[in-house]
């Protein structure tokens, strides 16, 4: 070691790269959903980020207050467990990494392993360390209101127009668990391939009423079943303000990603009190193992 070598520093340090690698590792599992975690690893990351009010400077990713109740009850977070659980081996591993750190890293690992963009992402937030920072619940948009009320929460946090459709890009990937938001189904039909799929097939095809056992409803295609759209989404594409970046993302992918890497970095940053000084890391994918 040089002599400038400080132990006592050395052991705060988090080996983020390292970080980065054992999230890849262990999003494939062929008996979960599609094959894959990173779908509700991404939607792990945006729901701890998505609270931030931008008014009142509270929520966000700063102190990762979905580990406790009632967060962590709140009708939204529903399923998200499976993906704070999955996550624990890897604090084990790395005790001096942030919560909040941890599961915006593997929103970002996620998205890029699945094909997505690179999204840069630093460190820098502190967990909470109890309830008190919990926000209230309301703060997530509800999936069975309109385009105003999805307007009014991503306002909230400090998005315009052409970011929130931008992020709701990122239903690429996943689907919905008549257990968990009580929808069921697919965006896409490859939903663990990050790409502008949502958005063609928001356009593409001929949207009809599905009636849920559950009493509820979602949109579904005419003509194939396999991928559904939520009420909320539909009401956002025929909104003629959001529509234009409908059409704009389903025709170019680059475009797409652009947006989505900017709107998710900043996403992810909301509420963060950076200081200023934190290295910026854009994570290498892992190489592709050909079997
Ligand atoms: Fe989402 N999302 N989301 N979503 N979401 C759901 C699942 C995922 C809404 C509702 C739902 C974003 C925005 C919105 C993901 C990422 C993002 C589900 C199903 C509902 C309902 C949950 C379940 O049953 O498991 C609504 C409304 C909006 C408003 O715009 C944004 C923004 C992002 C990320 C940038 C991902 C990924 C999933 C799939 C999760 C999985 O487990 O497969």
């Amino acid at each position: 070691h040089s002599p400038y070598f400080n132990g006592a520093n050395k052991s705060t340090e988090v080996d983020y790269v390292q970080v980065y690698k054992d999230v890849a590792d262990l999003l494939e599992d062929n008996d979960y959903d599609d094959g894959s975690y990173g779908p509700v690893l991404v939607r792990l990351a945006w729901h701890a980020s998505g609270t931030y009010d931008v008014d009142t400077k509270t929520g966000g990713s700063n102190s990762a207050s979905m580990r406790f109740e009632p967060e962590a009850l709140h009708g939204a977070n529903n399923g998200l467990k499976v993906a704070r659980d999955l996550l624990e081996p890897i604090k084990a591993k790395h005790p001096n990494i942030s919560y909040g750190d941890l599961w915006t890293l593997a929103g970002v690992a996620a998205i890029q392993e699945l094909g997505g963009p690179t999204i840069p992402w630093r460190p820098g937030r502190t967990d909470g360390t109890s309830a008190e920072s919990c926000t209230p619940d309301g703060r997530l948009p509800d999936a069975t209101k309109k385009q105003d009320h999805i307007r009014n929460i991503f306002y909230r946090m400090g998005f315009n127009d052409q970011e929130i459709v931008a992020l709701t890009g990122a239903h690429a990937l996943g689907r919905c668990h008549p257990d968990r938001s009580g929808f069921e189904g697919p965006w896409s039909e490859q939903p663990t391939l990050f790409s502008n799929e949502y958005f063609k097939v928001i356009s593409e095809r001929e949207w009809i009423k599905k009636e849920l056992k559950n009493g509820g409803w979602q949109w579904v295609d005419k003509n194939n079943t396999d991928v559904m759209m939520l009420p909320a989404e539909i009401s956002m594409f025929n909104d003629k303000e959001f529509r234009k970046y409908f059409e704009l993302y389903a025709k170019d992918q680059d475009q797409f990603f652009k947006d989505f890497t900017n709107a998710f970095a900043k996403l992810t940053e909301l509420g963060v009190p950076f200081k200023g000084d934190e290295k910026v890391y854009k994570f290498e994918t892992l190489p592709v193992v050909v079997t």
